[in-house]
């Protein structure tokens, strides 16, 4: 068993930190950038849920404005270069789906995947953030409980028809989410996160949420060991 980081130990000026935190303070901005810009291309999708699509893109927009502010408050300029590495494969997969109309593909990568994986992140660094970005992540990590649940009511209420594409989404894009994963492991750690948190945390919001929307216990079991020996 690896030890916590603890709080204390934690030297927010340190030039580690803020080297990791330039990494993971521009993956950050840049996921709420992409969610912003996610939630209006799916408004287009679909027309009936326009208002509630644009308020939450409005929200996403909020949440990088208080990201960009708790980089300034470290002085630490976000890495944006990196950032757009990063979400790379999940932003063109979203990117494709937009274009080829399938919004259930759509849902599953920004409503389901990214915000299971911002909540799983959120959680596991408020308690070690400084107490600027804690009292903003506070802020944000409710709102993203709300997009994932966007997405989890719809995909409900369309469960039959959309069943075989949010397998298919799955397989596609859940191996894509442990590369990030361990792409940001050794970063993280220098902020206090542990992967085995962020892995456990996720599995939960995105398990739970693959629950409601109607799968099995055993079609989640076999949905979530995609991409997990890679
Ligand atoms: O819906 C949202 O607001 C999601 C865009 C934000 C994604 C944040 C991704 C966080 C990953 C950070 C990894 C740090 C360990
Ligand atoms: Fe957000
Ligand atoms: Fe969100
Ligand atoms: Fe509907």
């Amino acid at each position: 068993m690896q030890e916590l980081v603890q709080r204390s130990e934690l030297d927010f000026t340190n030039p580690t930190y803020k080297d990791a935190y330039s990494r993971i303070n521009a993956i950050v901005i840049e996921g709420e950038q992409e969610a912003h810009q996610n939630y209006i291309d799916m408004a287009q999708l679909l027309p009936e849920h326009q208002e509630e699509l644009i308020r939450l893109s409005k929200m996403e927009n909020r949440h990088k404005k208080g990201f960009e502010a708790c980089g300034n408050n470290l002085s630490v300029t976000p890495d944006m270069q990196y950032a757009q590495e990063f979400f790379s494969s999940l932003h063109g997969n979203f990117q494709k789906a937009k274009a080829e109309g399938k919004i259930v593909t759509c849902l599953l990568i920004q409503s389901l995947i990214i915000e299971a994986f911002a909540i799983a992140a959120y959680n596991i660094y408020i308690p070690v953030a400084d107490p600027f970005a804690r009292k903003i992540t506070e802020g944000v990590v409710k709102d993203e409980y709300t997009h994932l649940n966007f997405g989890e009511v719809w995909l409900q209420e369309h469960f039959e028809e959309s069943k075989a594409e949010l397998e298919e989404a799955n397989k596609a894009n859940l191996p894509i989410v442990w590369e990030m994963l361990n792409q940001v492991e050794g970063d993280a750690k220098v902020l206090g996160m542990e992967k085995e948190a962020l892995v456990e945390d996720f599995m939960i919001s995105y398990g739970e949420a693959l629950s409601n929307i109607g799968f099995s216990t055993r079609d989640i079991m076999r949905m979530s060991s995609h991409g997990l020996v890679a």
